[in-house]
């Protein structure tokens, strides 16, 4: 049976990840020492750059969700071009990288205009997207023929389960989506998973993906103690969460946004988060 990725150190998965993109984040995150990801989910875009600015040396990834701003009614009428673009600016000055939480849904047609154009136009900005596997390999297919035009790398996660209560993945849904993931054809592209725990490279004891496997897992729910939002949102803790399901990335929105003190807070997130990794590694 092949090692688990979730116990090898980020430093030695980011010289063998399979894509561009999966190795320069572990990279950041080995060089920063921070597995956070911060999801901004503000709509006024001049706090969202603030409030990034403060925030940028704590985290390896910027989560966003484009279309939650509100352009129209900011006071220096920012447009998307030049907010994304600061966007972009503040990543470079942070090294940090940027995951905009799309969350395609549609045929591969479909996905290449909303990936593409639109008023969005996500694939020139973000580093990073997500897409459900529901629709089948065509939206992963459709999708990278887009990526492979921009010349810089851009990676997709699959959404393999939801941190939601009731939600429909995991299980066989979550199977039948590993399984999607691992065809040839995009193995330079499909970086990982948005999941719960651990998926694939050796931790399913199925053996299909090899040796080599290493699929990158980003997980939302996360917050300092147990808890729930009060509308499905599920919240479990850095140490449940990195420590004991052997997931990457801990994605953390409203915990570090709507603290009195982002900073600090999200300084505690980072600790976490990391120290839960570094028990995992040494245990492993
Ligand atoms: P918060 O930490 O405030 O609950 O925010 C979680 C973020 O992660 C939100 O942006 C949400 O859209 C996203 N998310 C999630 O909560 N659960 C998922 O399964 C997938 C997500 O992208």
């Amino acid at each position: 049976m092949p090692s688990s990725t979730s116990t090898l150190t980020y430093e030695s998965r980011s010289q063998t990840h399979p894509t561009a993109a999966g190795r320069k984040l572990l990279q950041i995150i080995s060089q920063k020492r921070t597995n956070l990801c911060l999801s901004i989910d503000h709509t006024d875009p001049d706090k969202i750059l603030t409030l990034v600015q403060k925030l940028g040396p704590k985290i390896c990834l910027l989560k966003t969700h484009i279309d939650i701003i509100s352009f129209s009614s900011t006071t220096t009428s920012t447009t998307i071009k030049s907010f994304t673009t600061k966007l972009q600016a503040l990543a470079q000055e942070h090294t940090f990288m940027i995951f905009e939480d799309r969350k395609f849904a549609d045929i591969g047609s479909t996905v290449q205009h909303q990936y593409r154009g639109g008023v969005y136009e996500i694939a020139s900005w973000a580093d990073i997207t997500n897409a459900h596997s529901i629709p089948g390999p065509g939206i992963i297919r459709g999708l990278k023929e887009v990526a492979d035009g921009i010349g810089e790398p851009r990676g997709l996660l699959l959404l393999a389960e939801m941190s939601s209560k009731g939600n429909l993945g995991g299980g066989e849904y979550q199977e039948r989506t590993l399984a999607m993931a691992r065809n040839k054809e995009w193995r330079g592209f499909v970086m990982g998973f948005i999941a719960m725990k651990e998926v694939g490279g050796g931790s399913g004891n199925d053996g299909e993906g090899g040796e080599e496997e290493d699929f990158i897992v980003m997980t939302p729910g996360v917050g300092l103690q147990v808890g729930g939002d009060g509308l499905g949102q599920q919240y479990r803790t850095p140490e449940e969460v990195v420590g004991r399901d052997g997931c990457d990335v801990v994605i953390v929105g409203r915990g570090i946004v709507g603290a009195d003190d982002p900073v600090a807070v999200a300084e505690v997130y980072r600790e976490r988060s990391w120290e839960a990794y570094e028990g995992r590694v040494k245990n492993g």
